[in-house]
């Protein structure tokens, strides 16, 4: 049987992206989903230091509509939870809540679906993590199939 991540990847069609775990509202969202909600565009430097305009939805509002601890709920035990980002190469990067939430930071973390105004290229699209104001690019993970929320604690 395929896999979900063999299935996306072999369906570019119907790209989506799956959010799970400690969520009131499991989601699926389809490019179509994410194409209608609020863009905004953030700069990201490459490995070689070059800058890229990269436009896309605040992960944040993406973790509100799964109903994730956000904002004035994201205190006490919620801040031990993490958002795993999975990837269809099984690339996996991890942030801690308090990282990706307006109340804690003003850098806006997006899953884009647009870089200079066009979309992905292949292999880098349809939805890529777009981490601004790092040192490497190494956790603005592309071919992003997947959000997991947990419990960090045991
Ligand atoms: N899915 C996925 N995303 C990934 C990676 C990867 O191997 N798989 N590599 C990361 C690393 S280490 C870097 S440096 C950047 C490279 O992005 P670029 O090829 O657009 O410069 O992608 C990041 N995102
Ligand atoms: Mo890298």
């Amino acid at each position: 049987m395929l896999s979900r991540q063999a299935t996306a990847q072999e369906n570019p069609a119907k790209p989506f992206l799956k959010v799970s775990g400690e969520v009131t509202t499991p989601l699926t969202l389809y490019a179509d989903d994410i194409t209608k909600m609020q863009h905004s565009t953030v700069i990201m430097k490459d490995r070689d230091g070059k800058e890229h305009s990269y436009t896309g939805v605040a992960i944040q509002d993406i973790l509100e509509r799964a109903g994730v601890t956000t904002g004035k709920q994201l205190r006490g035990e919620n801040l031990t939870k993490y958002l795993m980002v999975k990837c269809a190469d099984g690339y996996e990067v991890l942030f801690s809540l308090a990282e990706l939430d307006s109340s804690f930071t003003d850098r806006k973390v997006i899953l884009a679906d647009k870089t200079e105004g066009a979309p992905l290229p292949n292999g880098k699209g349809p939805f890529r993590l777009v981490v601004p104001g790092e040192k490497k690019p190494a956790r603005s993970s592309f071919q992003v199939t997947e959000f997991v929320v947990k419990f960090a604690k045991e």
